[in-house]
């Protein structure tokens, strides 16, 4: 296998894009003959991590479970793709210390609480704002955004990129890198 694994660990608000840019990634990855897994937190809640709630110590443990398992694909030769708000800094910094040097590669998609909020694509942001989900990330429970992630991803001009030019720019990354 002509291949080093490594995580590539998606951050970012709900809405913000995550799930859809690890599916352009893989779609991208895999087009250049790479073997990519990956681990969505809303998948992964429903199997793996199914008896964790959203309070702060089971994000955390939701956080090292999935750090720990996407340790395990990298160690495989396997490209891991995370996609999970992972609100707390300590949480992801503690799953970056999991792996080598350079095997981490986290990747901030700085959606603004503005534009995940108008997309709502499930209706949750409007059921945190009524009151009905409480601790919502952004809403009434914290996001610490990365201080000194490998990748930023934002807006340009008001305008989100494509999925397919964001994973082109991690792609440029991993390459160079
Ligand atoms: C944040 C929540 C919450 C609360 C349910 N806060 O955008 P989605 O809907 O499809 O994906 C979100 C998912 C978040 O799971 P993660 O495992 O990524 O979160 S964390 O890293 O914080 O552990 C969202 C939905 O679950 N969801 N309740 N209170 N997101």
């Amino acid at each position: 296998l002509q291949q080093k694994g490594c995580v590539i660990w998606i951050t970012g608000l709900s809405g913000s894009g995550k799930s859809t840019l690890a599916c352009a990634l893989t779609r991208a990855l895999h087009s250049r003959g790479k073997l990519t897994y990956v681990l969505d937190g809303d998948n992964v809640r429903h199997g793996l991590n199914r008896d964790l709630t959203f309070k702060a110590e089971d994000r955390a443990e939701n956080i090292r479970r999935i750090g720990e398992v996407a340790k395990l694909f990298a160690d495989a030769g396997i490209i891991c793709i995370a996609s999970v708000i992972s609100p707390y800094r300590k949480d992801r910094d503690a799953c970056r210390s999991l792996l080598p040097d350079g095997d981490f590669i986290e990747v901030f998609l700085d959606m603004p609480l503005r534009v995940c909020e108008a997309r709502d694509p499930k209706g949750l942001y409007k059921l945190a704002r009524a009151g009905k989900i409480k601790g919502f990330t952004g809403i009434d429970d914290p996001y610490e955004p990365p201080l000194n992630s490998e990748i930023v991803l934002e807006e340009e001009g008001d305008v989100c990129p494509p999925p397919e030019v964001m994973a082109d720019e991690v792609i440029c990354y991993l390459e160079g890198n």
